[in-house]
């Protein structure tokens, strides 16, 4: 039997502040939260939306360290516009607040107290690299030396970004300190550890036992890191940002970021409900329910309900519906190297549009795979299915009825049996949207609200209602009647989905707070009502905006790939005779062809001063003939001839080659007479 809950407390996953949000964020946790929430809400429930910034941790510092600016001047930045994102896309929190807050500082802090006091904790000491000059324990982070394992120079003390093995500081060949770029020492230092291995058998039962329902992604991670046995985990580091541990001899040590920051939906709830927080946190009769991406499992599956179960008081979450990864037109988001559509920047350039984003990654959203945004799905998305079906049959009613009515809600006759038909096509809409969200499955969810759009097109396209105008036009008031019904259906089904549009259609369809319990009927609006005029829900989005999109994309992957291009190593020394063995000359171009039965050699004739030479060269994949006769080279004039696809070059005419692998043939910068001589 399923368990009735009194109210929910639905948390997303604070994101890091330390840099901007984007689609990969929106789509694996905060639109999905967002689904759900809007959706209990319209059923009336007692639901609370939690949100926040994780502003502590080890990236902070180092982006701040790189930028010479605070940390909290990083969190401030990011916080504030990271907020504003998510509030420009809809997400309805209850509160986003952020774990620099008073509250938490004092909660986390407490926390940690009592488990501590419990006597929860090892204690333990262990060899940790320090920085002799800069005086401090180094985090993973903080180290870079060389990687074991692929012998890239620039691994960090927890990750070989060219490889993507993880690693330990200690494996680092050649280890370095990112402060002080000194090499580090070993020393001794102590920290508490939360013996994740004592609370195995509690776990086996709650997870695996007790909720087998979860999604199998999560579900199959939980197992599997049981079926691995688990390890103390030390939950303090030396750092000087973060909150302080609040014990004797704890000095410059402060709670790991991943102990404080789920602790963070705790504070964030307490800073919204100073006085009944705790009915949230603490009654058994509460669903609790952790949003997150896949990266985030083992916290809040395994070391935040061992934490709660510790402390005693709090309640475990009921389910932890994480989402798998969206990748972007083929390659893994990267904030490192860019590569992610910022959700800043889509407001800015697709002003209006933030439900369009928000249906693309909802129809396509990762649930139970990775899933790859295009800019093409977008865009096909937005005018196939935005456009085409849900804007066009709202629009479609609404001109009718004004048309025909006055813009006033006809009134319905009796239904014919294709109305009947009709109305039992989407009659069950109800329950099988709820089936849908109840079990986080929101993809069908929306696919399903979208039948619903396709529905009403089919009915007028059938009914044709502007062909019975003269002969039978309270037929005319039924059908509209009945369409302007499935668009008010439609306004309901969508408040979760595409709550600006929803929004919209409720204020054209004059239609007061909506309510989940009149999806399915048709007697949502009373005859006669005024509507208001129509105005376009969706426009095309036209090959130019998307070409634009792609563009972008494309010249960060060639400023990467810039960015990653080490020039190839300098030849052993020469002397200046060997050099001057090399006659260089410049030439002009008399003639170019195409090489027969070579795709990749051009035939050259060169005036050289003396009479002109012929020259084979290997740039016919990068130059037409046409584009270089009359175009001045340089080419080695004394190499030995050579016999290339039977015919004798004489001579080597010079490019330079880039980082993209492009080839470009190196010119005078102006006309000099052909022969003369490069020194
Ligand atoms: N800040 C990691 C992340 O942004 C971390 C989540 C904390 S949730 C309590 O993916
Ligand atoms: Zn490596």
């Amino acid at each position: 039997m399923e368990k009735k809950f009194k109210r929910i407390l639905v948390t997303t996953a604070l994101p890091y502040a330390n840099g901007p949000v984007h689609i990969g964020h929106l789509a694996g946790v905060y639109v999905p939260a967002d689904i759900y929430t809007r959706y209990q809400r319209l059923k009336g429930r007692d639901v609370i939306f939690i949100g926040g910034s994780d502003e502590h941790g080890v990236p902070i510092t180092l982006k701040a360290r790189k930028e010479g600016v605070s940390p909290q001047d990083i969190v401030d930045r990011y916080h504030a516009l990271i907020k504003d994102s998510f509030e420009e896309f809809g997400i309805s929190f209850d509160i986003y607040s952020r774990t620099t807050s008073k509250i938490h500082e004092e909660l986390a802090s407490n926390f940690f107290r009592t488990l501590y006091d419990k006597g929860v904790f090892i204690e333990k000491e262990s060899e940790q690299y320090y920085d002799e000059e800069a005086q401090q324990f180094l985090a993973d982070r903080y180290i870079t030396g060389t990687c074991p394992h692929c012998g890239n120079e620039h691994a960090y003390g927890d990750q070989c970004e060219a490889c993507g093995i993880s690693l330990n500081a200690t494996d680092l060949i050649n280890p370095k300190s990112a402060i002080s770029g000194s090499t580090p020492v070993m020393k001794k230092t102590k920290h508490w550890y939360l013996p994740l291995d004592r609370y195995e058998e509690f776990l086996r039962q709650w997870i695996l036992k007790e909720h087998t329902e979860w999604k199998p992604n999560v579900y199959g991670q939980c197992k599997s890191w049981l079926d691995m046995g688990l390890q103390p985990r030390a939950v303090s580091r030396d750092l000087d940002w973060g909150i302080p541990v609040p014990v004797e001899g704890a000095k410059g040590k402060v709670l790991y970021v991943w102990f404080d920051a789920p602790i963070g939906y705790i504070s964030n709830t307490k800073e919204l409900l100073p006085d009944t927080w705790e009915r949230y946190w603490k009654d058994p009769e509460t669903k609790l329910v952790h949003f997150i991406g896949k990266d985030n499992i083992v916290f809040h599956c395994i070391v935040f309900p061992i934490m709660l179960k510790a402390e005693g008081s709090y309640i475990l979450p009921e389910n932890v519906p994480a989402n798998e990864f969206l990748n972007l037109e083929g390659n893994k988001i990267s904030t490192s190297r860019n590569w992610a559509v910022w959700l800043h920047e889509y407001l800015k350039e697709f002003p209006g549009k933030q439900d369009v984003l928000r249906y693309a990654l909802t129809a396509n959203a990762p649930e139970t795979k990775d899933n790859d945004f295009t800019w093409k799905d977008f865009q096909a998305r937005n005018n196939n299915e935005l456009v085409a079906i849900l804007g066009n049959f709202i629009n479609r009613s609404l001109v009718l009825t004004h048309k025909y009515f006055d813009g006033k809600v006809p009134v319905c006759g009796e239904l014919t049996d294709y109305d009947k038909e009709t109305l039992r096509e989407f009659s069950d809409i109800k329950t099988r949207l709820e089936n849908n969200i109840e079990n986080y499955r929101f993809r069908d969810a929306l696919k399903e609200a979208m039948n619903l759009a396709r529905i009403g097109n089919k009915y007028l396209a059938d009914t044709e209602p502007w062909k019975l105008v003269k002969k039978d036009i309270s037929r005319v008031a039924t059908i509209l009647n009945f369409a302007l019904q499935i668009s008010a259906n439609l306004a309901i089904a969508f408040e979760p989905f595409l709550p600006f549009a929803a929004q919209k259609i409720r204020k054209m369809l004059g239609m007061g707070t909506p309510e989940w319990n009149q999806l399915g009927r048709v007697d949502i609006l009373a005859p006669h009502a005024c509507l208001a005029q129509p105005e376009l829900l969706f426009e095309k989005i036209g090959d130019d905006l998307i070409a634009a999109q792609i563009q972008k994309l494309n010249d960060t992957k060639v400023a990467n790939e810039k960015a990653n291009y080490t020039p190839e190593p300098i030849a052993p020394t020469i002397e200046y005779d060997d050099f001057g063995k090399l006659d260089i000359r410049v030439g002009k171009v008399l003639e170019c062809k195409k090489l027969p039965k070579a795709d990749k050699l051009l035939q050259f004739k060169i005036d050289d001063g003396l009479g002109g030479r012929t020259i084979v060269s290997g740039i016919a994949k990068q130059y037409r003939p046409e584009d270089l006769v009359g175009k001045q080279v340089c080419f080695v004039a004394n190499l030995a001839p050579r016999r290339l696809k039977g015919v004798e070059s004489q001579g080597m005419i010079l490019s330079a080659e880039d980082a993209d692998g492009r080839v470009v043939v190196i010119t005078p910068q102006q006309d000099v007479t052909p022969g003369s001589c490069v020194k």
